[in-house]
């Protein structure tokens, strides 16, 4: 790859020119769908030998049941993307990666809950709850959740514990009522009203979704030991990619099937839920999403070629099919 040539254009982007980097990604020869893959894969695999089933069973059944499911993957993903930006390894992320699919898988269990979303399907199997039971798919979540601090701790190799320490509090900020927590109780509150504005829509959702995403590259830049200029630009890319992914999934219940989506689709106009293309329509909603995305990507341009898989996720984000 020309990195000059790259630097160059990049240099001069302005936030329309969206091409300059699909462009320079392809003459990079980066291939996002290998990458994607192989990240998924090493994620997969780590998962699957990171919760033991041992007595009493079902709890445990209960919490691989949905863990296990498949999903993107994308949080543990940009946790080892954000990790190798900041001269890290996979293998030194790889733990925290999979506490954020466990923190994650989670609160997807949790929502669906009758209480929450009530819904019957997720991942393309019926929820945690329709087969457990609503008491062990509360508890499963439960579970979830301690588990994956835990898990950081005791299973995070070649990091000192000062790295460590700020990086289990990040996270559980993210979590708790100063981010997803508190992103889905006003979403709650909301439910059924659909003349809320932009900036409530907006803080449900850099707290509901945003805050994760946003750990999760952090959270490996961290590990990394990534100093505070390198965060900030990762803070911004990711908040950035946080919004532009819920206005992708809002227009997604509209256009896709449930077969596609592996979750109900059509579910917010059916719940009247206030939504980006309810406030703007669909193509705008695309154009803003499209936005975001180039504004997150402005970001990484220092980085240069060690940027190319971030940036490429970020396209990944829009051009996504469910
Ligand atoms: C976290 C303590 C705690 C409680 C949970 C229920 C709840 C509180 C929060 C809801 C969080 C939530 C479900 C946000 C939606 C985020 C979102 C867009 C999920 C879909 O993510 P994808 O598309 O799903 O990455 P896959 O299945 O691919 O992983």
């Amino acid at each position: 790859m020309n990195t000059q040539v790259f630097e160059q254009n990049l240099q001069n982007l302005q936030p329309e020119q969206h091409q300059i980097f699909e462009h320079e990604i392809a003459k990079a020869n980066f291939d996002l769908n290998s990458y994607l893959s192989e990240r998924k894969n090493q994620v997969e695999a780590a998962l699957a030998q990171s919760i033991e089933v041992v007595y009493p069973e079902k709890i445990y059944e209960a919490m691989n049941y949905s863990l296990l499911a498949g999903g993107k993957r994308l949080r543990p993903i940009l946790c080892l993307a954000g990790c190798e930006l900041a001269g890290g390894t996979v293998e030194m992320a790889m733990p925290t990666a999979c506490a954020v699919e466990m923190i994650h898988t989670m609160s997807l269990i949790h929502d669906d809950l009758p209480a929450m979303d009530n819904d019957d399907y997720r991942r393309g199997r019926p929820t945690n709850h329709k087969v457990y039971g609503e008491d062990i798919a509360i508890l499963a979540g439960d579970g979830l959740l301690a588990y994956a601090f835990g898990f950081i701790i005791s299973k995070t190799q070649d990091v000192s514990a000062p790295r460590l320490l700020p990086v289990v509090a990040k996270l559980s900020y993210a979590v708790a009522a100063t981010g997803l927590v508190g992103g889905q109780v006003l979403d709650l509150e909301c439910e059924g009203k659909q003349a809320i504005d932009v900036e409530t829509l907006n803080f449900i959702h850099t707290h509901k979704t945003g805050a994760l995403l946003e750990a999760s590259v952090l959270c490996g830049a961290m590990l990394a030991g990534a100093d505070d200029e390198v965060l900030q630009r990762l803070s911004r890319y990711a908040r950035n990619i946080g919004l532009a992914f819920q206005i992708i999934d809002d227009v997604l219940d509209i256009t896709a099937t449930s077969e596609e989506l592996g979750k109900t689709s059509g579910k917010d106009e059916q719940v009247q839920k206030a939504t980006y293309p309810s406030l703007w329509g669909i193509e705008e909603s695309k154009h803003q999403a499209r936005r975001l995305v180039d504004a997150a990507n402005i970001e990484l341009i220092p980085f240069k070629e060690k940027s190319l898989p971030l940036m490429a996720i970020a396209e990944y984000i829009t051009n996504r099919t469910h």
